[in-house]
């Protein structure tokens, strides 16, 4: 038997490449499987991220269950979603009521994270040869998801970006080719990444949905 394909960043990026529709719908089952290869790619740095990646996971989960249960046509776009949840008194708009989470809050969480990570990947796209990874990903997490954590969140989150090792080991890391390969690669998937991020935050704010509790 042949051994598995050894994984690679490649691909989970080429997941958001395949998200978005020509009708600019983003479909989440693409979406999902782009942060199920980054959960994956996570795990690989370790346990001190393991906080990050539980929680990453259960946002998944919720999310696969909407798209595997009854109402699964509704849950086969973002666009759908909105219209659904919205249209069906789902969503918690000013208060979390106790009932089970909504997909657009759930997904409002991950979208959030994305600005994060188009934020940093840019920086290590950018960034010079001997620039620490920690530093690119702390600005990345200041500029952007900080903002929706609590102190102790925040704290916990720098601490583990100290343990990230230097830019080129982490290019390296993420089994792309050389350094240069992946500088290249990120370059060609980022474009893809902000297009997701940006049609999300359309649709979102266009249904006053940004402040989700
Ligand atoms: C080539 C680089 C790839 C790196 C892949 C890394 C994938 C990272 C996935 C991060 C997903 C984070 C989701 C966070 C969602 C969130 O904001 N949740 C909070 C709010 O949820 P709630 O339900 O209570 O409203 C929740 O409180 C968060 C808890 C966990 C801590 C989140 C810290 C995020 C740090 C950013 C990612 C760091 C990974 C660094 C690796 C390079």
């Amino acid at each position: 038997m042949a051994a598995p394909a050894a994984f690679s960043l490649r691909e989970v990026l080429a997941a958001f490449q395949g998200c978005v529709t020509e009708r600019r719908e983003v479909l989440l089952g693409p979406y999902l499987r782009g942060w199920r290869g980054l959960i994956r790619f996570l795990h690989s740095l370790g346990a001190i991220f393991s906080f990050v990646s539980k929680d990453a996971v259960a946002k998944v989960q919720i999310m696969e269950g909407y798209c595997g249960g009854e109402q699964r046509e509704r849950y086969v776009s973002l666009q759908s979603m909105v219209e659904y949840e919205l249209a069906s008194g789902l969503v918690d708009l000013h208060k979390r009521s106790g009932r089970p989470d909504s997909g657009c809050r759930t997904v409002l969480r991950l979208h959030r994270a994305l600005r994060w990570l188009q934020l940093f990947l840019e920086g290590l796209r950018t960034g010079r040869e001997d620039s620490r990874t920690s530093v690119i990903c702390t600005d990345s997490y200041n500029a952007s998801l900080a903002a929706y954590h609590p102190w102790v969140i925040r704290k916990a989150a720098t601490v583990a970006f100290c343990a990230l090792p230097p830019r080129n080991a982490f290019l390296e890391i993420m089994n792309v080719g050389t350094a240069e390969d992946a500088v290249a690669m990120l370059g060609e998937a980022l474009p893809y990444i902000c297009n997701v991020y940006s049609i999300t935050q359309e649709l979102f704010a266009h249904h006053k949905l940004l402040d989700l509790p």
